[in-house]
Protein backbone atom coordinates (compact mmCIF):
# COMPACT_ATOMS: atom_id res chain seq x y z
CA UNK A 1 0.00 0.00 0.00
CA UNK A 2 1.31 3.02 -0.97
CA UNK A 3 0.84 5.80 2.63
CA UNK A 4 0.36 9.37 2.54
CA UNK A 5 1.19 11.07 5.65
CA UNK A 6 -1.11 15.03 5.44
CA UNK A 7 0.14 17.13 8.34
CA UNK A 8 -3.62 18.99 9.39
CA UNK A 9 -1.91 21.73 12.53
CA UNK A 10 -5.49 22.79 12.93
CA UNK A 11 -6.70 23.92 16.35
CA UNK A 12 -9.02 26.70 15.55
CA UNK A 13 -12.06 23.97 15.92
CA UNK A 14 -11.38 23.64 19.94
CA UNK A 15 -11.16 25.19 23.15
CA UNK A 16 -8.39 24.41 23.88
CA UNK A 17 -5.00 25.75 22.66
CA UNK A 18 -2.67 22.38 21.73
CA UNK A 19 -3.97 20.23 18.48
CA UNK A 20 -1.41 22.50 16.55
CA UNK A 21 1.35 20.28 17.84
CA UNK A 22 -0.76 16.75 17.23
CA UNK A 23 0.98 16.41 13.70
CA UNK A 24 4.72 16.88 14.82
CA UNK A 25 3.83 14.22 17.88
CA UNK A 26 2.74 11.50 15.46
CA UNK A 27 5.89 11.79 13.51
CA UNK A 28 7.96 12.02 16.77
CA UNK A 29 6.41 9.02 17.73
CA UNK A 30 7.16 7.35 14.46
CA UNK A 31 4.18 7.36 12.05
CA UNK A 32 6.40 6.24 9.22
CA UNK A 33 8.78 3.78 10.07
CA UNK A 34 5.67 1.84 11.18
CA UNK A 35 3.91 1.91 8.06
CA UNK A 36 7.50 0.90 6.68
CA UNK A 37 7.79 -1.60 8.76
CA UNK A 38 5.28 -3.22 7.63
CA UNK A 39 5.51 -3.09 4.08
CA UNK A 40 4.07 -0.01 3.15
CA UNK A 41 5.80 2.34 1.02
CA UNK A 42 5.03 6.31 2.87
CA UNK A 43 5.15 9.61 1.27
CA UNK A 44 4.60 12.50 3.98
CA UNK A 45 4.15 15.64 2.62
CA UNK A 46 4.29 17.69 4.94
CA UNK A 47 1.89 19.81 6.94
CA UNK A 48 -0.41 22.22 4.64
CA UNK A 49 -1.66 25.70 6.09
CA UNK A 50 -4.57 28.04 5.24
CA UNK A 51 -3.74 31.51 4.14
CA UNK A 52 -4.83 34.99 6.42
CA UNK A 53 -8.82 35.03 6.27
CA UNK A 54 -10.97 37.82 7.15
CA UNK A 55 -14.01 37.85 9.51
CA UNK A 56 -17.22 35.97 8.98
CA UNK A 57 -20.47 37.28 11.13
CA UNK A 58 -23.27 34.44 12.11
CA UNK A 59 -26.22 35.35 14.27
CA UNK A 60 -24.84 32.55 16.38
CA UNK A 61 -22.41 35.00 19.18
CA UNK A 62 -20.98 31.62 20.32
CA UNK A 63 -19.45 30.69 17.22
CA UNK A 64 -15.33 30.62 17.80
CA UNK A 65 -13.11 30.87 14.36
CA UNK A 66 -16.22 30.59 11.88
CA UNK A 67 -13.86 32.25 9.19
CA UNK A 68 -10.88 30.07 9.65
CA UNK A 69 -12.72 26.79 9.66
CA UNK A 70 -14.64 27.40 6.61
CA UNK A 71 -11.14 27.96 5.34
CA UNK A 72 -9.70 25.38 6.39
CA UNK A 73 -12.49 23.41 5.22
CA UNK A 74 -12.02 24.90 1.68
CA UNK A 75 -8.62 23.58 1.72
CA UNK A 76 -8.79 20.38 3.40
CA UNK A 77 -11.66 19.35 0.47
CA UNK A 78 -9.29 19.90 -2.12
CA UNK A 79 -6.60 18.44 -0.17
CA UNK A 80 -8.49 15.17 0.61
CA UNK A 81 -9.87 14.98 -3.06
CA UNK A 82 -6.10 15.43 -4.50
CA UNK A 83 -4.62 13.18 -2.04
CA UNK A 84 -7.10 10.31 -2.27
CA UNK A 85 -6.28 9.58 -5.60
CA UNK A 86 -2.56 9.00 -5.02
CA UNK A 87 -2.63 6.40 -2.41
CA UNK A 88 -4.28 5.87 1.50
CA UNK A 89 -4.32 9.56 2.88
CA UNK A 90 -3.79 9.24 6.71
CA UNK A 91 -4.85 12.83 7.48
CA UNK A 92 -2.73 13.85 10.93
CA UNK A 93 -4.52 16.29 12.91
CA UNK A 94 -5.49 18.44 14.48
CA UNK A 95 -8.69 19.13 16.13
CA UNK A 96 -11.84 16.90 14.46
CA UNK A 97 -12.82 20.20 12.66
CA UNK A 98 -10.89 18.92 9.92
CA UNK A 99 -13.09 16.03 8.95
CA UNK A 100 -15.50 18.72 7.62
CA UNK A 101 -12.42 18.74 5.07
CA UNK A 102 -11.46 15.57 4.56
CA UNK A 103 -15.07 13.77 4.74
CA UNK A 104 -16.05 15.65 1.45
CA UNK A 105 -13.15 15.12 -0.17
CA UNK A 106 -13.11 11.32 -0.02
CA UNK A 107 -16.73 10.91 -0.87
CA UNK A 108 -15.75 13.52 -4.43
CA UNK A 109 -13.56 10.36 -4.91
CA UNK A 110 -15.63 7.30 -3.69
CA UNK A 111 -18.41 8.65 -5.96
CA UNK A 112 -16.07 9.25 -8.98
CA UNK A 113 -14.98 5.57 -8.57
CA UNK A 114 -18.69 5.28 -8.29
CA UNK A 115 -18.68 3.70 -4.69
CA UNK A 116 -20.85 4.55 -2.05
CA UNK A 117 -18.54 6.26 1.02
CA UNK A 118 -18.82 4.79 4.36
CA UNK A 119 -17.65 6.73 7.65
CA UNK A 120 -16.92 4.84 10.81
CA UNK A 121 -16.68 7.43 13.40
CA UNK A 122 -14.55 6.85 16.71
CA UNK A 123 -15.28 9.14 19.52
CA UNK A 124 -16.90 9.74 22.76
CA UNK A 125 -19.17 12.70 20.98
CA UNK A 126 -21.40 12.73 18.36
CA UNK A 127 -20.06 15.72 16.63
CA UNK A 128 -23.19 16.47 15.17
CA UNK A 129 -24.18 20.31 16.20
CA UNK A 130 -25.57 23.06 13.73
CA UNK A 131 -23.67 26.20 13.51
CA UNK A 132 -27.17 27.32 15.17
CA UNK A 133 -27.28 24.51 17.63
CA UNK A 134 -23.70 24.90 19.15
CA UNK A 135 -23.62 26.45 22.72
CA UNK A 136 -20.01 25.99 23.24
CA UNK A 137 -19.39 27.01 19.71
CA UNK A 138 -15.96 25.23 19.50
CA UNK A 139 -16.63 23.94 15.79
CA UNK A 140 -15.17 20.33 16.27
CA UNK A 141 -18.37 19.59 17.17
CA UNK A 142 -20.10 19.86 14.11
CA UNK A 143 -18.00 18.12 11.27
CA UNK A 144 -20.90 15.08 10.51
CA UNK A 145 -23.41 17.33 10.73
CA UNK A 146 -21.75 19.51 8.07
CA UNK A 147 -20.89 16.42 5.82
CA UNK A 148 -24.38 14.31 5.71
CA UNK A 149 -26.15 17.50 4.83
CA UNK A 150 -27.57 18.65 7.99
CA UNK A 151 -29.56 22.12 7.21
CA UNK A 152 -27.92 25.60 8.48
CA UNK A 153 -24.49 25.37 6.85
CA UNK A 154 -25.61 27.40 3.41
CA UNK A 155 -24.29 30.66 2.79
CA UNK A 156 -20.63 30.18 5.30
CA UNK A 157 -19.54 26.41 4.83
CA UNK A 158 -18.33 25.53 1.22
CA UNK A 159 -21.50 24.12 -0.74
CA UNK A 160 -21.74 19.92 -0.56
CA UNK A 161 -21.04 18.43 -3.34
CA UNK A 162 -21.13 15.40 -2.27
CA UNK A 163 -22.49 14.17 0.90
CA UNK A 164 -22.30 11.28 2.70
CA UNK A 165 -25.71 9.22 3.25
CA UNK A 166 -26.24 9.64 6.85
CA UNK A 167 -27.15 5.56 6.86
CA UNK A 168 -23.61 5.02 6.01
CA UNK A 169 -22.24 6.26 8.92
CA UNK A 170 -21.47 4.42 12.61
CA UNK A 171 -20.44 5.85 15.23
CA UNK A 172 -18.92 3.58 18.38
CA UNK A 173 -17.94 4.72 21.85
CA UNK A 174 -20.35 7.87 21.97
CA UNK A 175 -20.74 8.78 26.08
CA UNK A 176 -21.28 12.62 25.64
CA UNK A 177 -24.19 13.80 23.56
CA UNK A 178 -25.88 16.92 24.03
CA UNK A 179 -29.83 17.52 24.09
CA UNK A 180 -29.65 19.42 20.40
CA UNK A 181 -27.52 16.65 18.83
CA UNK A 182 -29.53 13.89 20.31
CA UNK A 183 -33.03 15.52 19.10
CA UNK A 184 -31.19 16.30 15.15
CA UNK A 185 -29.36 12.59 15.22
CA UNK A 186 -32.25 10.65 15.79
CA UNK A 187 -33.67 11.96 12.51
CA UNK A 188 -30.74 10.56 10.87
CA UNK A 189 -30.25 7.34 9.86
CA UNK A 190 -27.08 7.49 11.45
CA UNK A 191 -26.05 4.35 13.92
CA UNK A 192 -24.98 5.30 17.03
CA UNK A 193 -23.50 2.83 18.88
CA UNK A 194 -23.03 4.03 22.67
CA UNK A 195 -20.23 2.61 25.18
CA UNK A 196 -23.63 0.52 27.09
CA UNK A 197 -23.99 -0.94 23.72
CA UNK A 198 -20.66 -1.96 23.38
CA UNK A 199 -20.87 -3.31 27.00
CA UNK A 200 -23.76 -5.31 26.17
CA UNK A 201 -22.59 -6.89 22.59
CA UNK A 202 -19.08 -6.30 22.52
CA UNK A 203 -17.43 -4.06 19.95
CA UNK A 204 -16.42 -6.56 17.09
CA UNK A 205 -20.52 -8.06 16.89
CA UNK A 206 -21.01 -4.45 16.46
CA UNK A 207 -18.42 -3.56 14.30
CA UNK A 208 -18.84 -6.88 12.34
CA UNK A 209 -22.44 -5.41 11.02
CA UNK A 210 -21.34 -2.65 10.14
CA UNK A 211 -18.01 -4.51 8.19
CA UNK A 212 -20.74 -6.27 6.52
CA UNK A 213 -23.04 -4.00 5.07
CA UNK A 214 -19.83 -2.04 3.75
CA UNK A 215 -18.73 -5.31 1.34
CA UNK A 216 -22.19 -5.94 0.66
CA UNK A 217 -22.24 -3.09 -1.44
CA UNK A 218 -18.78 -2.62 -2.54
CA UNK A 219 -18.04 0.65 -0.25
CA UNK A 220 -14.92 2.33 0.43
CA UNK A 221 -14.68 3.13 4.07
CA UNK A 222 -13.47 6.73 6.00
CA UNK A 223 -12.29 6.06 9.56
CA UNK A 224 -11.99 8.92 11.80
CA UNK A 225 -10.61 8.27 14.82
CA UNK A 226 -10.90 10.79 17.67
CA UNK A 227 -8.35 10.40 20.74
CA UNK A 228 -11.58 10.68 23.14
CA UNK A 229 -12.69 7.77 21.92
CA UNK A 230 -10.40 6.15 23.72
CA UNK A 231 -10.51 5.89 27.62
CA UNK A 232 -9.05 8.72 29.56
CA UNK A 233 -6.83 6.34 31.52
CA UNK A 234 -4.95 5.16 28.46
CA UNK A 235 -4.98 8.42 26.25
CA UNK A 236 -4.58 11.51 28.21
CA UNK A 237 -3.56 14.41 25.43
CA UNK A 238 -6.71 15.28 24.59
CA UNK A 239 -8.77 18.19 25.92
CA UNK A 240 -12.06 16.67 26.00
CA UNK A 241 -11.63 13.59 28.09
CA UNK A 242 -14.41 11.84 29.18
CA UNK A 243 -14.37 8.54 31.58
CA UNK A 244 -15.61 5.19 30.63
CA UNK A 245 -14.16 4.83 26.30
CA UNK A 246 -12.45 2.16 24.92
CA UNK A 247 -9.85 -0.17 26.12
CA UNK A 248 -6.62 -0.75 24.71
CA UNK A 249 -7.78 -4.20 23.79
CA UNK A 250 -11.02 -2.84 22.56
CA UNK A 251 -9.31 -0.36 20.45
CA UNK A 252 -6.88 -2.48 18.58
CA UNK A 253 -9.23 -5.43 18.09
CA UNK A 254 -11.38 -2.54 15.88
CA UNK A 255 -8.22 -1.73 14.06
CA UNK A 256 -7.45 -5.38 13.45
CA UNK A 257 -10.95 -6.29 12.10
CA UNK A 258 -10.80 -3.11 9.68
CA UNK A 259 -7.40 -4.15 9.04
CA UNK A 260 -8.60 -7.85 7.77
CA UNK A 261 -11.85 -6.50 6.16
CA UNK A 262 -9.41 -4.81 3.28
CA UNK A 263 -12.44 -2.57 2.86
CA UNK A 264 -10.38 0.52 4.68
CA UNK A 265 -9.53 3.72 1.96
CA UNK A 266 -8.37 6.86 4.36
CA UNK A 267 -8.27 7.73 7.68
CA UNK A 268 -8.30 10.70 9.86
CA UNK A 269 -6.49 10.69 13.38
CA UNK A 270 -7.60 13.63 15.73
CA UNK A 271 -7.89 15.85 18.89
CA UNK A 272 -4.28 14.92 20.04
CA UNK A 273 -3.30 17.57 22.32
CA UNK A 274 0.82 16.78 22.73
CA UNK A 275 0.34 19.71 25.58
CA UNK A 276 -1.37 17.13 27.82
CA UNK A 277 0.31 14.30 26.93
CA UNK A 278 2.77 12.14 29.50
CA UNK A 279 6.30 11.19 28.06
CA UNK A 280 4.48 10.52 24.44
CA UNK A 281 2.29 7.92 25.61
CA UNK A 282 -0.74 8.94 23.68
CA UNK A 283 0.99 9.82 20.53
CA UNK A 284 2.94 6.40 20.64
CA UNK A 285 -0.58 4.62 21.50
CA UNK A 286 -2.01 6.59 18.34
CA UNK A 287 0.83 5.27 15.90
CA UNK A 288 0.86 1.99 17.38
CA UNK A 289 -3.52 1.43 16.96
CA UNK A 290 -2.47 2.89 13.55
CA UNK A 291 0.13 0.12 12.60
CA UNK A 292 -2.55 -2.30 13.85
CA UNK A 293 -5.33 -0.86 11.21
CA UNK A 294 -2.43 -1.27 8.48
CA UNK A 295 -1.82 -5.13 9.54
CA UNK A 296 0.41 -5.35 12.70
CA UNK A 297 -0.69 -8.45 13.89
CA UNK A 298 0.80 -10.51 17.39
CA UNK A 299 0.91 -14.14 15.49
CA UNK A 300 0.01 -14.71 11.77
CA UNK A 301 -3.52 -15.73 11.29
CA UNK A 302 -4.24 -18.72 8.96
CA UNK A 303 -6.91 -16.86 7.45
CA UNK A 304 -8.15 -13.28 6.65
CA UNK A 305 -11.37 -12.72 8.64
CA UNK A 306 -13.49 -10.18 10.49
N1 LIG B 1 -20.73 18.54 22.14
C1 LIG B 1 -19.76 19.37 22.79
C2 LIG B 1 -19.69 20.73 22.13
O1 LIG B 1 -20.25 20.91 21.10
C3 LIG B 1 -18.41 18.71 22.80
C4 LIG B 1 -17.77 18.58 21.48
C5 LIG B 1 -16.43 18.08 21.71
N2 LIG B 1 -15.92 17.60 20.50
C6 LIG B 1 -14.84 16.88 20.42
N3 LIG B 1 -14.84 16.16 19.35
N4 LIG B 1 -14.00 16.75 21.24
O2 LIG B 1 -15.51 14.99 19.38
O3 LIG B 1 -19.04 21.59 22.65
MN1 LIG C 1 -14.77 14.31 17.62
MN1 LIG D 1 -14.61 13.66 20.81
Amino acid sequence: MHCRLIGIPLQDGASRLGCEMGPSALRVAGIRTALEELGHDVTDIGNVVIDDVSDMRHPNPALRNLAQIVAWTKLLTEVAYRESGNGMPIFMGGDHALSAGTVPGVARRAAEQGRPLFVLWLDAHTDFHSLDSTTSGNLHGLPVAYYTGRAGFDGYFPPLTHKVDPANVCMIGIRSVDTAEREAIRQTGVTVHDMRTIDEHGVAVLLRRFLEQVEAVNGLLHVSLDVDFLDPAIAPAVGTTVPGGATFREAHLVMEMLHDSGLVSSLDLVELNPFLDERGRTATLLVDLTASLMGRTVMDRPTRSF
